[in-house]
């Protein structure tokens, strides 16, 4: 069911007394006809809604600015979806860390769910479409199938449990993002670069693993875009989470868990946010 009430992140939870200030990282590339349904959920009292844009050429960020004075828009210094998130992340000022696509799949209603599971004891809260109360319109039945051998080598090479290696609707504590090794430094280069791609979904979820967090698994129905279309290619983005599965089984990325960090992120070294920040315009 796609309308309905927008929900108060923390009126029905049991930890209201804890609230954490939640920062959602909005990657968006042509999305202006999608961003009202997307904003027009979002919960009431989300901290910070981060906008990273990758050169869009619909007005994607004038209705993002229009929609919400307050939103944080960055520009990505490369191409590509893991490129978009590993920008935005740098810009995270919350204490929890929201991963959601702009296209009308994922239900921003949801983050109480994920915020939830973080409350209760997870490091990393990963979504599924493939546990109870989970679902998808829009997965077709090859890339199911995919996904289905995608995930049984996750967790044979990393010893996890997921069932649903190849989903973007995420959510952590802003004390992982040490963790995950994320590069944004340009290195003089703007094509798409190794981890800018459809892979970092693969690679955040192997880092995890790797670094030894509380995952916990959050059910979540996914719906079909609304307007626009996909720029995932099946085969093409396959190939490279089955690549990204290979590399990170021995390139000793994802850094052990330091909890004690402070959860009001200060981005850590390794994320290298310099160009990233030079790129953030508060609207
Ligand atoms: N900034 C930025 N955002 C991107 C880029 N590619 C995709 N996105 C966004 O990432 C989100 C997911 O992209 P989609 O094209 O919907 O791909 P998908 O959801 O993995 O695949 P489908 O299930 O086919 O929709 C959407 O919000 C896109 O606008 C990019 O290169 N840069
Ligand atoms: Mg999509």
């Amino acid at each position: 069911m796609r309308d309905g009430a927008v929900v108060n992140l923390f009126a029905a939870s049991p930890a209201a007394q804890r609230r954490p200030r939640v920062s959602v990282v909005i990657p968006t590339y042509n999305e202006a006809k999608n961003l009202p349904h997307v904003f027009g959920l979002l919960p009431e009292d989300v901290h910070q809604v981060i906008v990273v844009d990758g050169h869009s050429v619909d007005g994607t960020i004038e209705v993002a600015q229009a929609l919400r004075p307050d939103v944080t828009i960055v520009r990505q210094n490369r191409r590509g979806k893991g490129n978009a998130m590993a920008c935005g992340f740098a810009a995270v000022t919350g204490d929890v860390v929201v991963m959601l696509d702009a296209d009308g799949s994922a239900d921003p209603r949801e983050i109480a769910r994920y915020v939830d599971a973080l409350l209760d004891g997870a490091d990393f809260a990963k979504g599924s479409r493939f546990i109870a109360g989970g679902g998808s319109d829009d997965i077709t039945p090859m890339r199911a199938w995919g996904n289905r051998w995608l995930n049984r080598i996750v967790n044979v090479l990393y010893g996890t449990r997921y069932t649903d290696l190849c989903y973007g609707y995420n959510a952590f504590w802003s004390y992982c993002l040490p963790s995950l090794e994320l590069e944004v430094a340009d290195r003089g280069r703007t094509e798409k670069l190794w981890g800018d791609g459809f892979e970092i979904e693969t690679i955040i979820n192997t880092r995890v693993a790797k670094a030894g967090m509380r995952i916990t698994e959050v059910p979540s129905f996914e719906f079909e875009r609304i307007f626009g279309q996909s720029n995932l290619n099946t085969w093409r983005d396959g190939f490279r989470v089955l690549r990204a599965l290979l590399v990170e089984r021995f390139n000793g990325k994802g850094a052990v868990i330091d909890r004690r960090s402070p959860v009001s992120i200060v981005p850590a070294q390794a994320i290298r946010p310099a160009q990233a920040l030079a790129n953030v315009q508060s609207a």
